[in-house]
């Protein structure tokens, strides 16, 4: 039986005055939650969670970390760094980053290599364009993506990933994929994880992310391979992001 796990991506939102509110109101709304849940905030906020949520119930992470350990990669955050505000997940090859950072699949794989290596669990994204859809590629894209993260890794680390499938067209679009889409997509994926570790590709938590709201958390969430979600938007409402996370209770 896989935990349902609920990610808010915060982007680049935030205050320390409003995430102090956001975060109390998450924290007291959380008693009794099944489904595990945490924040992947900016940078800069990291000591906030570190300070407001240690002991609580909602973990905190980053959004991206770089590759390389230390040195002269101006505006790079390192894993230490992550490590040092007691990260427990970091987002890695959010299509954001993809397409205006230019970050490639080998790019990904490093990065995900490096939050493997500091006990950190990588949510690692992977999504096609809506072109790449209409062409029907959407397999052939998320394979690829996957590929090379699968070939980076060992064996043994496919039980401390996670995955995100996050079609691109419906990331800050209000576009859903129905529960079907997401369902056969993710299916796909635990069954390539299936190749490089049979016995461990049926724990692996795959979210799904991409516009996912109270009013469509529950039926995204009933599919028998959809195991959580990372949240966009309805993150930054408390109101909003409980919901989510009671409807994968
Ligand atoms: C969205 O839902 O918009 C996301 O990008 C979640 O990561």
């Amino acid at each position: 039986m896989r935990r349902k796990l609920v990610v808010g991506n915060w982007k680049m939102n935030g205050s320390l005055a409003a995430n102090a509110a956001l975060l109390s109101e998450v924290v007291a709304g959380l008693a009794g939650a099944k489904a595990a849940s945490a924040v992947c905030v900016p940078a800069p906020y990291l000591a906030q969670c570190q300070a407001q949520l240690a002991g609580s119930a909602l973990g905190w992470g980053a959004q991206d970390v770089s590759s390389h350990a230390s040195g002269a990669y101006t505006g790079e955050v390192s894993v230490s760094m992550l490590q040092d505000f007691a990260c427990s997940h970091v987002i890695i090859g959010h299509s954001e980053r993809r397409a205006y950072h230019g970050e490639t699949d080998a790019q990904v794989a490093a990065k995900t290599v490096v939050a493997l290596a500091a006990g950190i669990t990588p949510i690692v994204c992977i999504g096609e364009t809506l072109a790449q859809r209409e062409a029907g590629q959407t397999g052939a894209v998320v394979a690829e993506q996957l590929g090379a993260v699968l070939d980076a890794i060992g064996a043994d680390d496919i039980a401390k990933i996670v995955l995100a499938y996050e079609p691109v067209w419906a990331i800050g679009t209000g576009k859903t994929a129905t529960p079907q889409m997401a369902q056969d997509v993710h299916q796909v994926l635990r069954e390539q994880l299936a190749t490089k570790n049979a016995a461990a590709a049926g724990g692996v938590q795959i979210l799904y992310g991409g516009s996912m709201k109270p009013d469509n958390a529950k039926e995204l969430l009933a599919m028998p391979d959809i195991d959580g979600g990372l949240i966009g938007g309805a993150a930054l409402k408390a109101g909003d992001f409980l919901a989510i996370i009671r409807a994968a209770d």
